[in-house]
């Protein structure tokens, strides 16, 4: 393991979908299909062809994605897409607030650890606020986190690296002392353009993208009595089968 040189880190800035919580093929993707089921629409989304329409992010781009391929006129699926897309953050919004999201194995036990190690918690999400709040609140107890940049916060959305950029001028900080924890390749490029460094958990969806320029990849959080595989570590932080405290200390170390 390597010496952990002083203590650059300050604060872990965290992605929402995909990363704290498995959302997208049992949750958004859901709440799409029944949004145009309620429409009265014949389109549904099944598990593969979501994790394609996944290469843009937003909700609503998506849907306004996905109609411009079906040859929609621009009015008209702009319209259809912003009604769709309210609905089904409804949907969303009930199903967090239900508890039918669950988040992803380790993500309680590296909050903790964070914390109890002083370390500060922010939050950037391509997600709507309207269902983000609630999501984290059920999940974790949103006051844990000290700031949440949505989509509303930041309409570029990922790649574009606003996201990362507000959390980080809320948070006061340079990059190199606030990791960014993401799963996808937009993810990555998005924190990787605001200058974090980036520790990629993969899933399903994602496991195949690119990501060359992260600063490690794992198969998950993991967790103390299940550990898991690292895919990618160009710095040789050599996590212990899990994302931990320290990990995230020698990344800031070799990011700083
Ligand atoms: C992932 C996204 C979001 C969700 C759907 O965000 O791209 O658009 O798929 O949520 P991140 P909305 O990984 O940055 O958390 O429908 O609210 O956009
Ligand atoms: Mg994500």
């Amino acid at each position: 393991m390597g010496e952990i040189v002083g203590d650059r880190l300050q604060a872990v800035v965290l992605d929402v979908d995909g990363t704290l919580v498995d959302s997208e093929r049992d949750g958004h993707r859901v709440a799409f299909n029944r949004a145009f089921e309620e429409a009265g629409l014949l389109d549904r989304w099944d598990v593969e062809r979501y994790g394609e329409l996944l290469a843009v992010t937003g909700g609503e781009r998506r849907l306004g994605a996905y109609f411009e391929e079906q040859g929609m006129p621009e009015g008209e699926r702009e319209e259809l897409a912003s009604r769709l897309h309210a609905r089904k953050t409804e949907i969303f919004t009930e199903m967090a607030s239900q508890g039918e999201i669950e988040e992803r194995p380790g993500v309680s036990e590296l909050l903790h650890e964070l914390e109890d190690a002083g370390v500060r918690l922010a939050v950037a999400t391509t997600g709507t606020r309207t269902w983000v709040e609630p999501l984290l609140d059920g999940l974790f107890g949103l006051e844990r986190f000290e700031t949440i940049v949505a989509s509303d916060d930041a309409p570029e959305r990922k790649p574009d690296p606003s996201a990362h950029r507000l959390a980080l001028e809320r948070l006061g900080l340079q990059g190199s002392a606030a990791p960014a924890v993401e799963d996808s390749a937009n993810g990555l490029r998005a924190a990787k353009a605001a200058g974090l460094a980036c520790v990629v958990v993969v899933n399903d969806y994602t496991r195949e993208q690119d990501f060359d320029d992260a600063d490690l990849v794992l198969e998950g959080f993991g967790r103390p009595d299940a550990p898991v595989s690292v895919l990618a570590d160009p710095h040789r932080l050599d996590p212990p089968g899990r994302l931990d405290v320290d990990t995230l200390r020698r990344l800031a170390a070799v990011a700083s």
